[in-house]
């Protein structure tokens, strides 16, 4: 269902059998070297999702090719199935037409408590408009949806369930959104988590 012009919400994309896949793949990104970290923003704050970052650390705000906060370790290489699953999610969500050409490069996967927010922002630290590929596993969250271009209301509030796909491009690839609430305990119970995990799949448009 489309949210907004180029931001489609496409619930159940994930089965339960390719929810486990990808679940099992984020536990193993998560282990140091370069695993989970806290992200510490430059005005001193943390965030109270946790993070790992393929391809690239997300260096708020900005991306750096080496780690930026947490060990020092190198960050994790982007796997060539991601950027054939955000593939196929884009032609899934706004047709193959949508599909850049640049390979998809970084994966920013934020893990949620159950206290865990994510106020309003804009992702416009990639130098590419490619639509950005968002897949929720596990607890229910409440993803606040702005308008392209102000922050400020009207907002549209959707539920994001455990399998489900959001794409964002066009004119909402620049869009306020945010994460102002997780549900605790509304996990698929054979999934096994306690939580919420988002993976974003972009292109940085950045040489390597
Ligand atoms: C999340 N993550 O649920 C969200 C899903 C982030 C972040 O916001 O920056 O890691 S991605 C939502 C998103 C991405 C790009 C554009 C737009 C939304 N949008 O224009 O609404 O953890
Ligand atoms: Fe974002």
């Amino acid at each position: 269902a489309e949210t907004a012009p180029g931001a489609v919400h496409v619930p159940d994309w994930l089965d339960a059998e390719r929810q486990r896949e990808l679940l099992d793949a984020c536990r193993e990104w998560a282990r140091p070297p370069a695993g989970l970290r806290t992200v510490r923003t430059p005005g001193g704050g943390t965030m109270s999702a946790r993070q790992v970052c393929l391809g690239r650390h997300w260096y708020p705000y900005g991306y750096a090719p080496t780690a930026v906060d947490g060990d020092g370790a190198p960050v994790k290489p982007f796997p060539a199935r991601l950027d054939a699953l955000a593939r196929r999610a884009v032609t899934d969500a706004l047709g193959a037409e949508a599909v850049a050409p640049a390979p998809y490069d970084i994966a920013l996967i934020n893990f949620y408590d159950a206290d865990a927010r994510m106020g309003m922002h804009r992702d416009a630290d990639e130098r590419s408009d490619a639509p950005v590929v968002s897949l929720s596993l596990g607890d229910t969250c409440v993803f606040r949806f702005g308008n392209p271009g102000t922050r400020a209301r009207p907002y549209t509030d959707t539920e994001l369930r455990s399998g489900d796909l959001f794409v964002f491009g066009g004119p909402s690839r620049l869009a306020y959104h945010g994460v102002p609430r997780v549900h605790p305990g509304t996990a698929p119970p054979e999934l096994g988590l306690a939580g919420r995990l988002n993976i974003t799949l972009r292109v940085s448009g950045l040489q390597v």
